[in-house]
């Protein structure tokens, strides 16, 4: 009768235990949340943001960028540079409430320009430094 009771308990703590493990397996993985530092422009009454900022960026940080037409007109924003010195990009042209998702990335320091193809004053410095 007692080893029964040894034996019954034993069974229950490897159950127990096997049931444990399983259900932590089964849970999801917990992600610790990341902060990606972003910008924001927004093309809106022929400027970027007001103003057409200033970006700064740290050499070989990337820092992500959306690019959001709140216009009545298409924008795109062009970063293009031939020393290839910053991540080259297009938006291809975004129709209003149309946005881009991308990347400033520069891989040297320097001082490098952002614009919409549509409007010239539209423009302004990517600061890599
Ligand atoms: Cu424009």
């Amino acid at each position: 009768m007692r080893n029964n009771i040894i034996a019954i308990i034993a069974i229950l703590f490897v159950t127990v235990g096997a049931l444990w493990g399983i259900g932590n397996l089964l849970k999801p993985a917990q992600q610790e949340p990341v902060n990606v530092e972003g910008i924001l422009l927004i093309a809106q009454n022929g400027a970027f943001n007001g103003t057409n900022p200033d970006i700064k960026v740290s050499p070989n940080v990337p820092k992500k960028l959306v690019v959001l037409n709140k216009d009545t007109v298409t924008h795109d924003l062009i970063i293009e540079d031939e020393t290839r010195n910053i991540l080259n990009i297009n938006t291809a042209p975004l129709r209003p409430e149309q946005h881009f998702n991308a990347a400033v990335l520069a891989y040297q320091a320097g001082t490098y320009t952002y614009y919409c193809s549509y409007h010239p004053e539209m423009r302004g410095s990517i600061i890599a430094q």
